[in-house]
């Protein structure tokens, strides 16, 4: 139907095949210069079994300067070049091929590959961009030992960097030196990495547990190591914490991390050179917010997890990637969990869970865990892929328990490592080292889509018995009209309204299509807490009352539990009036006016219980989204909550405001429930409510309180926001991670204007499409913004779309990734679902457009 004239052809997991040749040996010699970057590589190559098929050598972008077999130039007989690849015939078991080639890293836009950023050079090659540097067999289950040779100008490419340990380093003619590197670890190709820059060290030492010396050291521009104190502390803590929860050591006498200002995700675990988007280096007070340092935190952590979860142990092919990256997902969440509070990071990352993949799951961008088949690799590096896959390996640990998830991946570590593994080899690790049958479990691998869980009690008082109904479903997704019913472990409890206490919390395994379960001794009717602590990646559809849901807002010990019914409590109130049937609100400030008045509660979760769901949310639990009645409802009920506590949150306000910064925990929390305090001051309509938020952004000593006061004030009307805008601009606008937060903040204001003022913004001087940073911060935060978006003259999705064909041009990855916004058209009313589609169309009929742009479009029109 929507075809394009070359239309990208499907990889099928199905079609793997073991490779015909592999690669044991590699020596990489780079000449590197912006303009004209010399690649010579060597490869020892094994025929792989009993075959006569050529030895093929992907390369994108390349043209072959030479091509030697064992040391002589091959004849034209023995190689060619075909779509992608080179082609070399070869006899025997064991040869040697070289080749060299000539790039242009600076004019690189795609950032795969090597390119130039900020005036140093730099690789990025997971998935695919090792192709673009060299030729090679560019597939995870080719492991290869690298010796890397790099040459360049040495003022002004002072510090040359690789993988692996340095070995020997030197000078050559005309102002040239060299380094070399050696990595005795072997490793997939798209973990290899080079940098060649003029940077400054903070560096630092690590001693691993059994005694060695580790050399840390986080590279940036002189002006900004100021600014790495968080991210090094970060990196010592996540290596203790992976030796103590894991029992895995680090490997290496050195590991370096840069960062660079441009780079398409957050950051690349490549072995012993991890190399990071720098917002996810750099913080301070004056410039980072708690949620840009627990990023920080949280993905450090994550790259070097990944020497263990990905690199020691990785991928057998790109249909395997949640093995690493679900995985590692979930150990950097129990670290950042370990480091702070266990509550609110459970909360945050269900937030994110729903707010990005039951959006996934529920599109027509829904796939597996472990997906069937692709076009664009780049385009799996999804909420599904990351985060629920996170949820699966939390369901196996919470199955298994403590004791025998670690005796599951110490079998898996022990027994894969150098291997390039599957996830049915994780799962079967699981299963022997944990001692449990997980057949039905990795349907969970398989089937798409977010399960719903009908859950009903009912009471009979004869028997004192209570029975617990349970009912699941799984909608089709595409390609899977029909599913089959899932394992899914509920935590439940039973709480007896008289006492406030519940009889234990137990673990029910849900495994049929539905499944009763019985409690006896129970004289009333208790109130159930289910799926505690979000033991399951569900969606739970209950008949619980407002004073069920008020009673566990009071008292539930679980706090998930406890944060979950409040939001449903809001939830209810404000989908029952936008539906035209009104709920009396007094239960929700009721449970407001409690739980901020406990002085027990940690503040960072009295924040989290406070806040009202968002737009986004709000939509994904109607039939159809109405953007305008969302907006209107919630408003309202905010304006309410913020009048009828109005001295509640003055006293909040003022009581949280600290004398000086600290990063402490305390310190983070008291400092989020001060920025919902003033959220809702300045909701509930008081006169001097925008100029309380303009002092508070002008004297805050942090970005945390400052950005949060901008963005208040973005949404309203004062004075005070275009003065506090100016203000922002004049003084940040030359650190360009703070730029992007002026950016991101007008694109992410509830405003009537947003949809006009992000389009004047995509033509400001400092907006570009170059730096991804400055793409999301405007036109990725501006699609997060549901009613400003989708404004119903279709101006939101015409710009994002412009932005897509323009963006394409420079780096398809980036562009891609603006798509399924505007593929979420069913969801919406036939006005905007066809302006959506029309985009869709546009953006499909452009000449040349990318296959990452291609599939993402033309799966979202199916
Ligand atoms: N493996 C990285 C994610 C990543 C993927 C692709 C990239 O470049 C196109 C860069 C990073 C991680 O999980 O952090
Ligand atoms: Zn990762």
């Amino acid at each position: 139907m929507h075809a394009s004239p070359a239309s990208p052809s499907v990889i099928r997991r199905s079609d793997y095949r073991p490779p015909d040749w592999l690669v044991p040996d590699i020596a990489l010699d780079f000449d590197l210069d912006p303009a004209r970057t010399r690649v010579r590589a060597t490869l020892i190559v094994t025929r792989n079994g009993d075959h006569d098929r050529p030895l093929r050598l992907d390369g994108d972008g390349l043209i072959p300067l030479e091509v030697r077999i064992d040391g002589e130039a091959a004849t034209p007989d023995q190689w060619h070049m075909e779509a992608g690849y080179l082609s070399v015939s070869l006899s025997g078991s064991a040869r040697k091929v070289e080749t060299l080639v000539e790039l242009a890293p600076e004019s690189n836009s795609k950032l795969m590959g090597l390119y130039a950023s900020g005036g140093l050079l730099c690789t990025q090659c997971e998935a695919e961009g090792f192709r673009r540097i060299t030729f090679f067999p560019d597939r995870p289950d080719i492991l290869s030992r690298y010796d890397v040779t790099l040459r360049a100008d040495k003022a002004r490419f002072p510090i040359l960097l690789s993988n692996g340990d340095p070995v020997e380093q030197g000078e050559g003619d005309a102002g040239q030196h060299w380094a070399r590197w050696v990595d005795p670890f072997p490793k997939p190709c798209y973990l290899f990495a080079l940098v060649a820059a003029d940077l400054a060290c903070n560096a630092d030492s690590f001693v691993t547990m059994s005694g060695r010396d580790v050399q840390l050291g986080i590279w940036v521009r002189e002006a900004d190591l100021p600014r790495t104190g968080h991210a090094m502390q970060a990196l010592k803590n996540s290596m203790a914490w992976d030796e103590r929860v894991y029992g895995r050591e680090y490997d290496l006498d050195v590991f370096n991390i840069v960062a660079v200002a441009d780079f398409n995700f957050g950051a690349m675990e490549n072995k012993g050179l991890n190399i990071f988007n720098s917002r996810y280096i750099l913080a301070d007070p004056e410039t980072a917010t708690d949620i840009d340092y627990d990023g920080v935190e949280g993905v450090v952590a994550h790259e070097y997890f990944h020497n263990w979860s990905g690199n020691r142990v990785t991928c057998r092919d790109w249909f395997q990637l949640s093995l690493k990256e679900g995985f590692t997902v979930f150990r950097d969440q129990n670290f950042s969990a370990d480091m702070g509070s266990h509550a609110v990071k459970r909360i945050e990352d269900v937030r994110i869970l729903r707010a990005a993949q039951f959006q996934e799951d529920s599109g027509p961008l829904a796939h597996p865990v472990r997906p069937e088949s692709y076009m664009e690799i780049s385009n799996f590096y999804t909420a599904t892929i990351y985060n629920k896959g996170a949820e699966l390996i939390r369901m196996i640990a919470l199955m298994l328990g403590p004791e025998r998830f670690r005796a599951g991946t110490d079998l898996y570590f022990d027994r894969h490592d150098g291997q390039a593994a599957t996830c049915e080899d994780f799962v079967l690790a699981m299963e022997e080292g944990g001692e449990i049958d997980l057949s039905q479990f990795r349907r969970w691998y398989e089937q798409a889509g977010t399960p719903h869980v009908r859950a009903t009690l009912d009471h009979d008082p004869m028997t004192r018995t209570v029975n617990l109904h349970l009912h699941q479903s799984l909608a089709p997704t595409p390609g899977q009209p029909d599913k089959a019913p899932m394992a899914i472990p509920l935590r439940v409890a039973l709480f007896d309204p008289a006492t406030g206490t519940h009889h234990g919390d137990e673990l029910l395994m849900l495994t049929e299509p539905q499944q009763s379960f019985s409690f006896p001794d129970f004289a009333t009717p208790p109130i159930l807490s289910i799926n505690r602590g979000f033991s399951a990646p569900v969606i739970i559809d209950t008949n619980r009352s407002q004073d069920d849901l008020a009673f566990l807002s009071a008292h539930d010990d679980d706090p998930f539990a406890r944060y979950e019914a409040m939001q449903q409590l809001m939830v209810n109130i404000l989908v029952g009036r936008i539906a035209g049937q009104p709920i009396d609100e007094a239960a929700v400030i009721a449970a407001i006016r409690q739980v901020i008045t406990d002085p027990l509660l940690d503040p960072a979760f009295v924040a989290e219980a406070i806040r009202l769901p968002s737009e986004a949310y709000l939509g994904d639990q109607m039939a159809h989204v109405d953007p305008d009645a969302i907006h209107a409802a919630r408003e309202a009920l905010q304006q309410r909550i913020g009048a009828e506590l109005e001295p509640d949150w003055r006293a909040i306000h003022a009581r949280t405001r600290a004398a000086e910064f600290s990063i402490s925990a305390a310190a983070k929390g008291a400092r989020k429930l001060r920025n919902s305090a003033l959220g809702y001051l300045v909701a509930s309509g008081a006169m001097d409510g925008p100029a309380i938020a303009f002092v508070q952004f002008e004297q805050a000593h942090n970005m945390t309180e400052r950005q949060a006061a901008l963005a208040i004030l973005a949404n309203g009307d004062s004075a005070e926001r275009v003065a506090a805008l100016d203000i922002f601009y004049n003084r940040y606008g030359a650190d360009a991670l703070t730029l992007d937060k002026w950016f991101q903040t007008q694109a992410f204001a509830v405003h009537p204007d947003t949809v006009d003022l992000v389009e004047e913004l995509g033509r400001h001087k400092d907006f570009t499409l170059a730096n991804p940073n400055r793409v999301r911060a405007l036109y990725g935060a501006f699609t997060g913004n549901q009613w400003a978006f989708h404004h119903i003259s279709g101006k939101g999705y015409r710009l994002v779309a412009d932005c897509i064909l323009a963006l394409d041009r420079l780096n398809p990855q980036t562009a891609a990734r603006l798509v399924p916004p505007l593929g979420r058209w069913k969801r919406f009313d036939a006005a905007r679902g066809a302006l959506m589609r029309g985009e869709l169309e546009r953006i499909l009929a452009q000449p040349g457009l990318s296959k990452d742009v291609t599939e993402q479009a033309s799966k979202s029109l199916e």
